[in-house]
C-alpha cells in the first residue's frame, strides 16, 4: 500500500503552532522519564479549591488502582464556567446551530454560568444530591451541556445516554447505574424529523422502574403524556427555584461521569471517569492537539452521546475558556454543502468529524464543497476509525484546500482523551496513521505472548502507564475493569486494538483485534484492506471480515458499497480483486465480493462487524442483538445476497 506520501509541517505552523519538533521531543522526553514531575506541572492548568500534593498514585499489577492528584480538590463546572466569567464573560461559550439552517444562538460565558447554576438548583429541587445519578436523554441542544454542567456543579455522577439509543437500550442503562432523575426533551429534530424522545424515556422507565424525576425540556412544543407527580417541565422546575447555586467541593478522585460502552460480549460497561485528571487531561489533549487559540472557533461534530462529546464539545474546550460550536443537525440535511455552509456562516477554523462523516461525504463528490468558501479554516481533525488515507486525502486536498493539517486522534472511550495524534505544529502527517504519543503516553505493541517488540513491528497495542484521563473503574464492576484491559498482558492497559509501527516510529491502528484477519499464517488488517477497496474510483465504502477457509485458515469477505450510479457485476468483482492484490499484493485477494446497498452501523457510524461476520460464515441464525443499528433493515438485504463467489 502507498504510504510515499508525508506532508511535512507547514512552516508557519511550526512558527505558530504552540508545538513544534523540538519542542514535542523535549516535552514527551520530559514527560514519560519523570511523569510525576510533569503532570505536577500540568496539572495547574485547571483551578483548585485545595492545591494537590500527591500527583500519581497508579498500579496495574496484581490490582488495578488509578488515583491522581488524589489530595486535591476542585469542581469540573467551577473551571469550566465560573473561572472564565470574570475574564471573558462577554465571549461565546456555545454557539448552537439547529437542524434548521434559520435557527442558531450564541451563549456567553456570563449566560452560560446563569443557565448552569439554575439547572443545578432544579436537580437539588429534584432530591439529587453529590453522587447520586441522572441520566440524560438529550438531543443536541445547549441544554445537554447545562445538564452536565449542572450535575458536576453539585457532584452528581451524570450518564449521558445518545438520543439514538432505543427505549430498551435506555432502561439498561438508568438500571445499571440506578439513576432516580432522567433529564429528556419533549423531542429532538435531526435531519428534519422528530425524535419522540419523552415517549422513549416513558417506555424506559417503565421497562427499568425506580425514575421517581423525570426532567423535560422543551424543544419543540409538541404536546407529550406527563405522568403527575413524576414528570416535569424544566421551564416549571426553573421558576421556581433560585438563581445562584454554589459549586460542590469535589475530591479530585470523586466520580464525574458514567459512559457505557460496548464491548464485543456481554452487557453494555458503564465507563467511570473522574472529576480532576480527566479534565486536566481532556483540557490539555483539546490545547495541544488543536493548538487551540483564543481567536479560534471550534467545531466538533460528535454528539454529547458519545465520549467525543463530553471531552471535546463540553469539557476539554470550555476548561479552555473556548468558543465551542454545538450541532443539532446531520451532513446532509437540507443538502450535503450542509457542514461547510455552517463552518462559513460561524468563520469555523478547527473543525473535527468523523471518517464516516467524511466518506459519505465524498460519495456526493466535490461539487458541494467547492460551492463553500471554508476561508476560516485552518485545522481538519479526526476520530472514531482508522481513516484510510483515501479520504484522508479528500478531506486534505477538497475540505482543506491543502491548507490544512489533519489531526488523526486515536482514543477510546476508556481513555478519556487523546492518546496518539499528530501535533500541528510538530509532526509530519502520513495519511492513515494516527502518528505519535501525546505526552506522557507510553504505547507499546505486543505479541500474542505479551512479548513487547521492536522497532517496525505489528501486533497488540497497550499503554505501559497510567494518564490522568484514563477511567478509573467499570461502574459497579471493578473485577470487570481488571479481566477487560488488564488481564491479557500483565501491568499495562490493553486497548483492544491492534496496531503496526513503522520505522519512523509512526502508529498506524489496524482496527480492533477481533478483526485481525490470518490468511495463510499472514496477519492483516481489516482496515488495510477496506482502505485498499476504498482507493477504488467506483467504491463508496467497504468492510472486511474474516470466515473460516479450509486452506488458507481464514478467507477475506468484503461487503462493498459502491458510488451512487454505480452497479456491481462480476465483472467489477474481479477488477476488485485484482486491484486489491495490486494495491497490497496476492495475499489481501478478497474471496467473497459483496455488493451491499448499505452496512449495518451503530448510531455512532461504526460498523458492526460482529454481524458482517456472522454473515460471512454463514450463521446469520445468530446475529444477536442487533437493536443498536441505525438501520437494521440493512441487515436482511446482506443476508438475501451473501456469498456471491467470484
Ligand atoms: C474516541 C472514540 C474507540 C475505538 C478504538 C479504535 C477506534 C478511534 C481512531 C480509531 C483508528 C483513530 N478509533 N479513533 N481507530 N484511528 N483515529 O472513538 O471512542 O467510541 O470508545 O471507540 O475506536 O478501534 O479502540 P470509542
Amino acid at each position: 500500500m502507498s504510504e510515499a506520501r508525508i506532508y511535512d509541517v507547514p512552516p508557519e505552523w511550526a512558527a505558530s503552532a504552540y508545538v513544534d519538533e523540538s519542542r514535542y521531543q523535549a516535552m514527551y522526553e520530559a514527560s514519560v522519564a519523570d511523569p510525576e514531575a510533569f503532570w505536577g506541572e500540568h496539572g495547574k492548568r485547571i483551578g483548585w479549591f485545595k492545591p494537590y500534593t500527591l500527583v500519581k498514585n497508579t498500579r496495574y499489577a496484581p490490582d488495578v488502582s488509578i488515583r491522581w492528584y488524589e489530595d486535591g480538590t476542585t469542581n469540573v463546572a467551577w473551571n469550566c464556567v465560573d473561572r472564565h466569567v470574570a475574564e471573558r464573560g462577554e465571549r461565546t461559550a456555545i454557539i448552537w446551530e439547529g437542524d434548521d439552517p434559520a435557527e442558531s444562538r450564541h451563549i456567553t460565558y456570563r449566560e452560560l454560568s446563569g443557565h448552569v447554576q439554575r439547572f443545578a438548583n432544579v436537580l437539588k429541587s429534584q432530591g439529587v444530591g453529590k453522587g447520586d445519578r441522572v441520566t440524560l436523554y438529550m438531543p443536541m441542544i445547549p441544554e445537554a451541556a447545562y445538564a452536565m454542567l449542572a450535575c458536576a456543579r453539585i457532584g452528581a455522577i451524570h450518564s449521558v445516554v445518545f438520543g439514538g439509543f432505543s427505549p430498551e437500550a435506555l432502561a439498561g442503562r438508568i438500571a445499571d447505574c440506578a439513576s432516580a432523575v432522567v433529564i429528556t426533551a419533549d423531542e429532538g429534530v435531526r435531519g428534519g424529523r422528530k425524535i419522540p424522545l419523552k415517549a422513549n424515556v416513558d417506555a424506559a422507565c417503565a421497562k427499568a422502574g425506580g425514575v421517581a424525576s423525570v426532567i423535560v425540556v422543551r424543544r419543540t412544543g409538541a404536546p407529550v403524556a406527563m405522568a403527575a407527580g413524576r414528570d416535569h417541565f424544566y421551564d416549571d422546575l426553573a421558576a421556581a427555584v433560585p438563581a445562584e447555586c454554589p459549586c460542590e467541593e469535589m475530591d479530585a478522585e470523586d466520580p464525574l461521569f458514567i459512559l457505557y460502552t460496548s464491548g464485543s460480549t456481554g452487557k453494555p460497561k458503564g465507563v467511570l471517569h473522574t472529576t480532576a485528571g480527566y479534565l486536566v487531561y481532556a483540557a490539555m489533549t483539546h490545547h495541544y492537539v488543536f493548538d487551540y487559540h483564543d481567536d479560534d472557533i471550534y467545531w466538533c461534530t460528535a454528539d454529547v452521546g458519545w465520549v467525543t462529546g463530553h471531552s471535546y464539545i463540553v469539557y476539554g474546550p470550555l476548561a479552555n475558556g473556548a468558543t465551542t460550536l454545538m450541532f443539532e443537525g446531520v451532513p446532509n440535511y437540507p443538502s450535503v454543502s450542509r457542514f461547510w455552509q455552517v463552518v462559513d456562516k460561524h468563520k469555523v477554523s478547527i473543525f473535527y468529524t468523523a471518517p464516516t462523516a467524511i466518506r459519505a461525504l465524498m460519495g456526493a463528490g466535490e461539487e458541494p464543497v467547492k460551492a463553500t468558501s471554508r476561508a476560516s479554516l485552518r485545522l481538519l481533525g479526526s476520530v472514531g476509525e482508522p481513516i484510510n488515507p483515501e479520504a484522508w486525502e479528500w478531506y486534505h486536498r477538497v475540505v482543506g484546500d491543502h491548507r490544512c493539517p489533519i489531526v488523526d486522534t486515536w482514543w477510546q472511550t476508556e481513555t478519556g482523551g487523546i492518546l496518539i495524534s499528530p501535533l500541528p505544529g510538530a509532526t509530519a502527517l502520513k495519511p492513515g496513521s494516527a502518528t505519535r504519543p501525546f505526552f506522557g503516553i507510553r504505547p507499546e505493541i505486543v505479541d500474542g505472548e505479551g512479548k513487547v517488540l521492536s522497532g517496525a513491528c505489528q501486533g497488540n497495542l497497550v499503554i505501559a502507564d497510567s494518564w490522568p484521563g484514563q477511567m478509573r473503574t467499570v461502574y459497579g464492576d471493578h473485577q470487570r475493569f481488571f479481566d477487560t484491559y488488564f488481564a491479557a498482558y500483565k501491568g499495562k492497559y490493553f486497548t483492544g486494538d491492534g496496531c503496526r509501527r513503522d520505522e519512523d516510529g509512526y502508529y498506524w491502528i489496524t482496527g480492533r483485534v477481533d478483526d485481525v484477519i490470518n490468511v495463510s499464517g499472514h496477519r492483516m488488517g481489516t482496515a488495510e484492506v477496506e482502505s485498499a477497496l476504498v482507493a477504488h474510483e467506483l467504491v463508496s465504502e467497504a468492510a472486511v471480515v474474516g470466515y473460516p477457509h479450509d486452506l488458507k485458515g481464514q478467507g477475506i469477505y468484503a461487503y462493498v458499497t459502491l458510488m451512487a450510479g454505480s452497479s456491481g457485476d462480476d465483472g467489477l468483482r474481479k477488477e476488485l480483486v485484482a486491484w486489491v492484490r495490486r494495491e497490497i499484493g496476492p495475499i489481501a485477494s478478497p474471496d467473497h465480493i459483496q455488493f451491499a446497498p448499505g452496512l449495518p452501523k451503530t448510531r455512532s457510524g461504526k460498523i458492526m462487524r460482529r454481524i458482517l461476520r456472522k454473515i460471512a460464515e454463514d450463521d446469520f441464525g445468530a446475529l444477536g442483538d442487533i437493536s443498536t443499528l441505525a438501520d437494521p433493515a440493512v441487515v436482511d438485504d446482506l443476508i438475501a445476497n451473501r456469498r456471491n463467489k467470484i
